[in-house]
């Protein structure tokens, strides 16, 4: 069975609901239907019944991704793009059968559907327009979401505008568009708080107020995002300078993660992120396994102090899953040291570690030419000695360190000031040669002579999530070990640089299984 982009999140009466792409008939792309669950903590879920799935015209061909929005009387309403007969992309609206349901089991489409459609006056590409998003409510009384599209390489967002959610007109002018960026798929906007680190709903305004717009470039297959203002009058948003739109720009995660939403968490005042990570395996292991695609362990976003990014976090409630702490004491890593963390199931962890460095004097020059860190993380993996690193995590390593991941920090010195690049090294994390092992890299915004390092992972069997500078940087990487399996997975703290270092935090927890689909 496969699965993929995370549809329509939302809590509704206490309930969290995940909807999402999936095909029931395979471990591949295809058929795709609106699989549903339900959760009442985001850590364990229970499976429910196909919402969504092809049944009128405007969604025969297939029921592909899109957004809920709570009304202001309470009511979720679903738009979500179908594929009519003539193959075009269509938005439609669905409606739940039942309000007073809190698990929302069955879903009715609008008689008008579809309610936003590709004609010859609009010009839209009939081939590239789809995944509506939540939508806000302006303030004269409108509603207004974004749909994304290209024309040519310019990537955009379509406004359209609605006073009663079924009736929707497109906006002479995009909300945002940017050339040589290719199909934005799965865009969302969302505000985020300036001086605050509590969430915002969807619609709010207001002088302390950023917004974010993200795109899920088709080209790439990754989730890019700007900081900038909307101005609500001309439904204009302006990235701000030094925001940089399209794939040189900032990104959700620097590893795997894809087609991502957030929604706004009513209940706990915090705005969450959810993403796919597809398989790194080839499609015939997928099929022998028989499934492809997982999400991500949600993640509260908000602004960074700086203004300049967002920060992510894991959400609290995955900290109930922990067993079996394991602290060590504040230590020296001398370079070339490695220091097993015993007493952990490591297939499936927890782990905290924060370094802390005090000799910069031998810190490696960094080469004007080293402006792509993903390249230098693969250049410079964990078995390539430096100076100040690597040094980091072996995750998921058997014994004999013939498979490990490594997760690990390299300082170099800048111009003005000293570079953390990050780095998430697969190369070595599977005996089987069918995998897709990239190293994935990041430079991370921290001053390491004033601040310590951190680095969180999250690790399970074929994932591993990992959260730098406090959730300034995360790389998520999925990986197949053959031997550093189960039991026989390993969890190491390693220092590959000349130079020691200070691991003045150690803390990890075997993980107990969720209830999951
Ligand atoms: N997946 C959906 C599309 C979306 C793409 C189709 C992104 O709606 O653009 O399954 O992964």
């Amino acid at each position: 069975m496969g699965y993929t982009d995370p549809n329509g999140p939302m809590i509704y009466k206490g309930v969290y609901h995940l909807f999402y792409q999936y095909n029931p008939k395979g471990a591949v792309w295809g058929n795709i239907v609106w699989a549903h669950s339900t959760s009442r903590d985001l850590v364990n879920w229970t499976p429910q019944k196909v919402a969504i799935f092809p049944s009128q015209p405007s969604d025969i061909n297939g029921t592909w991704s899109g957004s809920a929005t709570i009304l202001p009387d309470g009511t979720p309403a679903i738009l979500y793009t179908g594929i009519n007969p003539l193959n075009q992309q269509v938005q439609n609206l669905a409606l739940p059968k039942n309000p007073s349901d809190p698990y929302l089991l069955e879903w009715v489409k609008s008689p008008k559907n579809p309610v936003m459609a590709p004609t010859p006056e609009n010009q839209i590409n009939a081939s590239s327009f789809r995944d509506p998003t939540t939508a806000w409510l302006g303030v004269d009384g409108r509603w207004r979401l974004i749909v994304g599209s290209k024309i040519n390489r310019k990537g955009l967002a379509y406004l359209y505008r609605s006073k009663d959610f079924v009736h929707w007109i497109k906006a002479k002018h995009p909300l945002h568009s940017a050339k040589k960026t290719g199909m934005w798929e799965c865009v969302d906007f969302f505000p985020v708080s300036v001086n605050s680190p509590v969430g915002l709903d969807t619609s709010t305004l207001g002088p302390h107020v950023k917004h974010v717009l993200k795109a899920s470039l088709d080209d790439t297959k990754h989730d890019y995002y700007t900081i900038g203002e909307y101005d609500h009058v001309k439904d204009i948003y302006t990235p701000d300078e030094g925001s940089v739109d399209g794939d040189s720009g900032l990104r959700y995660d620097y590893g795997k993660f894809y087609a991502s939403k957030t929604f706004f968490d009513s209940s706990k005042n915090r705005r969450l992120l959810l993403g796919w990570l597809n398989e790194s395996s080839s499609v015939s292991d997928d099929i022998k396994k028989g499934w492809a695609g997982i999400h991500a362990i949600p993640r509260v976003v908000r602004l960074d102090k700086s203004g300049k990014q967002l920060v992510q976090w894991p959400i609290k409630e995955i900290e109930k899953l922990r067993t079996n702490p394991v602290h060590l004491p504040s230590q020296y890593l001398k370079g070339g040291s490695v220091l097993e963390v015993p007493g952990l199931t490591a297939a499936q962890a927890n782990v905290e570690i924060t370094f802390k460095v005090s000799d910069f004097s031998k810190a490696e020059v960094l080469d004007t030419s080293w402006t792509n860190p993903q390249l230098l993380c693969s250049q410079k993996g964990a078995s390539v000695k430096g100076s100040l690193g690597p040094f980091g995590l072996l995750i998921l390593a058997s014994k004999g360190m013939q498979e490990y991941t490594s997760v690990f920090f390299r300082i170099f010195k800048g111009q003005n000031k000293h570079v953390v690049l990050m780095c998430s090294d697969q190369s070595r994390s599977s005996l089987n040669p069918d995998n897709d092992k990239t190293t994935y890299g990041a430079f991370v915004d921290v001053d390491p002579v004033h601040e310590q390092l951190s680095l969180r992972s999250l690790i399970d069997h074929s994932v591993v999530e990992s959260f730098g500078g406090q959730g300034k940087n995360c790389i998520s990487a999925r990986v197949y070990p053959t031997l550093a399996i189960n039991e026989a997975a390993h969890l190491y703290a390693f220092n590959n640089g000349s130079e020691s270092v200070t691991i003045t935090r150690l803390s990890a927890w075997s993980m107990k299984k969720a209830h999951i689909n």
